[in-house]
């Protein structure tokens, strides 16, 4: 049977998850959206069922299975209430706001017994970042040294304060580097540029790699991720972020999207599509679990107070419940 699904939060991301869900997705359909916009839960609903309460789409029995792309400050109880009505739960990163309730999160997906959380990190499901995890791990290119990786947005809106170029944005940088080379994040380092961004922050992991990623949340000219892996034999780096390249006017170019939609929207569709199939079979995939949830903010609110305060992070984790070893 098809997958009822309901999206909380029907802006930029939830919109596009809401399309996918309609479009892209097998097994499942979008059975409900919330949002206290009416109109914009409207047009992303496209005649599914409308909510103006979180809640009472958590709880509704029309809902097997929640996609939550609220605003950040929301997430942690949101995931809390599905953990409570044992519905799956696709979380748009982070998980929470603070490590504190990331960890309650975490603590409660334990004591339930049953994995129910998957964070939205996709870049889990990108193809050219799951080139290079496969690349890495054939060896290819050697032991890993350094992981050179820039973020750059062309513009943020004013309510995108500091400490979100952390929290919300490098963010990525922190799972996916946990994830393509396999290695905990054990300090950073934090230099500020002239009105705080761009930001260079420099990570430094259990197997002494180096992680270096620029933060750039208003560079002017386009939305731009890249990744470079450089190991003892040679580098693997992300390719040009479209598919085509133009000879035009004199210059021969690939242009830059305006946001992180059109350069992962691929991505998006597969992970909404592993998901889905995890839901239907109870198992996990690939996609970042509640632990890797918890460990990123964890480390994004370490780094945040060192910049605060000027000086370098050291992380202290602790160590991984065993429940997510048997829970695979
Ligand atoms: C945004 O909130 C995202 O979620 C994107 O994935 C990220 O790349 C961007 O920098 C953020 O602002």
């Amino acid at each position: 049977m098809s997958v009822a699904i309901g999206v909380i939060g029907t802006g930029v991301m939830g919109s596009e998850h809401a399309r996918i869900l309609r479009e892209e997705t097998g097994d499942a359909h979008l059975a409900a959206v919330c949002d206290a916009d009416e109109g914009r839960a409207r047009a992303a609903g496209a005649g599914s069922k409308m909510f103006t309460d979180p809640l009472a789409l958590i709880n509704s029995d029309q809902v097997d299975a929640v996609v939550i792309a609220a605003p950040d400050a929301m997430h942690g109880a949101l995931v809390l209430a599905c953990i409570e009505q044992g519905k799956p739960v696709l979380c748009e990163k982070p998980l929470a706001l603070t490590a504190a309730e990331a960890l309650q999160v975490v603590e409660a997906e334990v004591a339930k017994g049953r994995r129910v959380i998957q964070v939205g990190y996709m870049r889990r499901f990108d193809e050219p970042y799951v080139e290079m995890k496969r690349l890495r791990e054939a060896g290819e290119i050697g032991k890993p040294v350094i992981l050179h990786n820039v973020h750059r947005n062309p513009v943020v809106p004013t309510w995108f304060s500091g400490p979100m170029s952390v929290t919300n944005a490098f963010v990525h940088e922190i799972d996916m580097s946990r994830w393509l080379l396999g290695s905990e994040m054990v300090s950073a380092q934090v230099y500020s540029g002239p009105g705080g961004d761009p930001l260079m922050i420099t990570m430094q992991t259990d197997r002494n790699e180096i992680v270096s990623t620029e933060v750039f949340m208003n560079c002017g000219y386009g939305y731009h991720v890249h990744s470079q892996l450089v190991g003892r034999n040679g580098t693997i780096e992300t390719a040009l972020p479209t598919a085509t390249i133009r000879n035009f006017s004199g210059q021969h170019s690939a242009a830059y999207p305006d946001n992180w939609i059109p350069r992962f929207r691929s991505a998006y569709a597969t992970q909404m599509n592993a998901w889905v199939k995890s839901v239907r079979s109870g198992g996990a995939n690939d996609g970042a679990s509640a632990w890797d949830g918890y460990v990123t903010t964890l480390l994004a609110e370490q780094i945040v107070a060192a910049l605060d305060t000027g000086s370098s992070a050291h992380f202290v984790v602790g160590s991984r419940p065993a429940f997510y070893d048997q829970h695979k």
